[in-house]
């Protein structure tokens, strides 16, 4: 392939086998889209190309697959260490909940996120980074969480926005004060959620640091009511919210989360049919999370049937994080998506492409190929859109266009 031109010029890529993923979710088996100015001009067919691609660059995609670039709605990709030795206790039998409860989980890394340099904690995480853009991912949520005091919740923040603004991704913050309780405010975890909603939310979306604000809504982390207090002080500000909830218990996150029109939930291995349907009637996008579900070796899946009868939206996202999911592969989730909760490959495409997109807000912006909307794609050497989540530690994508420029080309 190989392409040069100005960035933003018009760019045709043509000869491609297309997905769109918009609502109408069209594929061309001989189709080709025109780029201009960073964004989709027109997708379609090439027998009916427009008189605009007369004059437009052409690369040729030699019949390989060209999607939506992917968009990975869920990850704790900013964080210093590893938690190797905790994964050996979890395998001979200790719980993720009972390490937490000692002190050491989430906490762990913590201390070793506010131990790090911030330029160590900025190598740490791209190299994370540049894992999950080696398989086509253009648009990625990132989420603070491991510095639980305002000075390394704004560090953990700011590394994000660095990463967003050296790499050509697309780079949305979550603010996750509320993951766990800090040793600071030991037994007085009101004041801790007071002091999030009330000085660092309002310091760090000043800062222009915070695009969201989320949540651990869960028996071994924060209750329904300090939930929704962040979420009081986080739509006062017109920030869009999320929630991790049902994970390991159901306390009744799903619907809050419903009741305060939250763009997602994550996790949700616990969540009901009667939350799906909350969940519905909010427009509320369910995110999986497979890899988080596998590590932990838990046995009751998310209930997907329930989700999918509601016509709850269901996003699959790689939780990178280094307790629950130690690793940085959207791919993988998707593989997992299918075998562990049994999603279609259509699914997945739409799970880590539109759906994601809505996810973070990002609806209008990108996760579809449509007039309009950025010219963000991954190009894959496969022959069938089946081999979306089989692939299982293997990575077919070929190239990657960010803004209507090529990236990232494979040499083969
Ligand atoms: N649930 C998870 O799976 C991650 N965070 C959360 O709330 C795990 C984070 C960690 O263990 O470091
Ligand atoms: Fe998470």
């Amino acid at each position: 392939m190989s392409a040069g031109g100005d960035p933003g010029s018009a760019m045709l890529w043509r000869n491609a086998r297309i997905a769109t993923c918009d609502a109408r979710a069209r594929v061309f088996e001989r189709g080709a889209v025109l780029s201009e100015g960073g964004r989709i001009a027109w997708v379609g067919d090439e027998r009916n190309l427009p008189a605009a691609a007369a004059r437009a660059e052409i690369v040729d995609l030699d019949g390989r697959w060209l999607t939506p670039g992917l968009v990975d709605c869920h990850t704790h990709l900013v964080f210093a260490g590893q938690r190797a030795a905790e994964f050996a206790r979890r395998t001979a039998g200790e719980s993720y909940a009972g390490i937490a409860t000692e002190g050491g989980g989430i906490l762990a890394t913590v201390r070793a996120t506010r131990a790090a340099a911030e330029s160590e904690l900025y190598e740490a995480s791209r190299a994370r980074l540049e894992s999950l853009l080696a398989e086509g991912v253009t648009t990625v949520e990132i989420k603070s969480g491991y510095g639980l005091a305002l000075e390394h919740e704004a560090r953990m923040l700011r590394v994000a926005r660095r990463l967003g603004a050296n790499y050509p991704v697309r780079v949305v913050t979550s603010l996750l004060a509320a993951h766990a309780l800090p040793p600071e405010y030991a037994g007085r975890a009101d004041d801790y959620v007071n002091a999030i909603a009330d000085e660092w939310l309002p310091a760090l979306h000043a800062e222009g640091l915070v695009d969201a604000v989320d949540a651990y809504c869960e028996g071994i982390a924060f209750d329904v009511a300090q939930c929704e207090r962040l979420f009081a002080a986080a739509t006062a500000r017109g920030l869009p919210l999320r929630l991790h909830t049902e994970q390991l218990s159901n306390i009744g996150g799903s619907q809050l989360a419903a009741r305060h029109r939250a763009a997602s939930v994550d996790h949700l291995e616990y969540t009901t049919a009667q939350d799906a349907a909350a969940l519905a009637a909010a427009a509320t996008v369910a995110v999986l999370l497979p890899v988080a579900y596998y590590v932990l070796a838990q046995q009751q899946p998310p209930p997907v049937a329930a989700l999918r009868d509601a016509g709850v939206p269901l996003a699959v996202a790689s939780d990178c994080n280094p307790g629950t999911a130690p690793g940085a592969s959207l791919l993988l989730a998707l593989h997992m998506a299918r075998r562990q909760f049994g999603l279609g490959s259509q699914e997945v495409l739409l799970g880590a492409t539109r759906h994601a997109a809505r996810a973070l807000g990002l609806g209008a912006v990108c996760g579809a190929l449509e007039a309009g909307l950025a010219a963000d794609f991954a190009i894959w050497s496969i022959e069938t859109l089946d081999e979306l989540g089989y692939w299982a530690g293997f990575n077919p994508c070929h190239a990657v266009v960010v803004g209507g420029e090529l990236v990232r080309e494979r040499i083969n």
